[in-house]
């Protein structure tokens, strides 16, 4: 068996108790020094196209992430490997709030901008300030990782992950994604926006050369241009459509030959790009941008259990488009059932599970011996 790399944190927690209202993800104790693997939460919805929230999903899945239980039947302990999450920074809620104003005046012309110098303006802000979030996005996850950490991030849109993708192209040299989603995002911008959420997998498949591989899982909304994309690009993309995914199902064929089917298009070393909306929408309500259709809960995590098994290699992941349930404002609402926490409960546990299989993956936490 390999042992898991020890960190300097002595247990002092119960892992079977409820967890310390003080407490950090997942009511753990650790702090960043101790932790071996680490989130950064992406407060960022700029250009969200359809239904909003998903800038508040760090803080749900953050709120909700104590309710945990820290067993794990697939990897011991993921928990004492040390898990860690940073603060939300204000400046970047600010950033997002200009952003998401700026962008608002396009969006309410429907993108037809056209001869109005004013718009133009605005979208050229919009762009730069998209910019900013990646250059920061790849400054603090370029850091984590040269501190010899795993590093997560936690969305907001799925336009976050782009400046993650950057740094670990960096760090790692080539590498595949694998990008769990509804959607295709592989339009070239959407409404002139170049970094939309419509645009992470475009943007990763022709402005990273490092990436070499784009396996995509689920996807069952997309338009010509996306379909055609990704149909020129076959050396570059592995598209399972969420259609295929369902035959197969339905045909009654064996599932997990359609997931070795997945897991072999994949280089040795993965991210894994997960956007919840490529779960059924009963997982994840208030995203986005649901749409019907999609896989379990528990088909998500068997294949992302068969990643790590196959002795490949999970670089780390994003998750994103979570997004909590919202008062008038546009404020999260107060949470006074359960049933109202639902969003970030699934996302939580999701997250929860992909740390502990990445964790794994690269020997820093050990397979449960079933
Ligand atoms: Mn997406």
């Amino acid at each position: 068996m390999d042992m898991p790399t020890q960190n300097k944190t002595i247990y002092t927690y119960d892992a079977n108790a409820a967890a310390d209202p003080n407490s950090g993800v997942f009511g753990l104790p650790y702090s960043y020094e101790d932790s071996q693997l680490v989130f950064l939460p992406v407060p960022w919805e700029a250009t969200t196209s359809y239904g909003g929230g998903t800038a508040h999903g760090p803080e749900a899945i953050l709120n909700a992430s104590s309710q945990i239980d820290l067993f794990d039947l697939d990897v011991l302990n993921p928990d004492r490997a040390g898990l860690h999450c940073l603060d939300i920074d204000p400046a970047i809620v600010k950033l997002n709030d200009r952003a998401k104003k700026t962008a608002q005046t396009i969006k309410d012309a429907y993108g037809v901008i056209d001869g109005h110098s004013e718009l133009i303006a605005n979208l050229k802000l919009v762009n730069e300030l998209s910019g900013e979030l990646n250059a920061w996005v790849k400054g603090k996850i370029s850091s984590i990782l040269k501190d010899g950490k795993i590093a997560a991030l936690i969305g907001g849109d799925h336009s976050t992950p782009f400046g993650a993708f950057e740094a670990v192209a960096e760090h790692f040299g080539e590498f595949g994604i694998l990008h769990i989603d509804a959607h295709s995002d592989t339009r070239k911008a959407y409404m002139g926006f170049e970094h939309s959420h419509a645009s992470i997998m475009y943007n990763a498949a022709t402005k990273i050369p490092k990436i070499k591989t784009i396996t995509q899982v689920g996807i069952r909304d997309f338009c010509d241009e996306e379909f055609s994309f990704t149909q020129s690009r076959k050396h570059q993309f592995n598209v399972f459509f969420d259609q295929m995914i369902s035959a197969h199902r339905l045909n009654g064929k064996p599932f997990n030959e359609l997931l070795t089917r997945i897991v072999d298009t994949l280089p040795q070393q993965v991210w894994v790009s997960f956007d919840i909306d490529g779960l059924d929408p009963r997982y994840c309500p208030h995203t986005g941008t649901p749409v019907p259709g999609g896989i379990d809960y528990s088909e998500a995590v068997m294949l992302l259990r068969m990643v790590a098994k196959s002795g490949r290699k999970i670089l780390g992941f994003d998750l994103n488009e979570v997004a909590p349930i919202l008062d008038e404002q546009g404020l999260p609402a107060e949470i006074n059932q359960a049933a109202d926490e639902w969003d970030a409960n699934v996302g939580m546990r999701l997250l929860y599970k992909l740390s502990a299989l990445t964790l794994a993956s690269q020997k820093k936490s050990a397979w449960r011996e079933t």
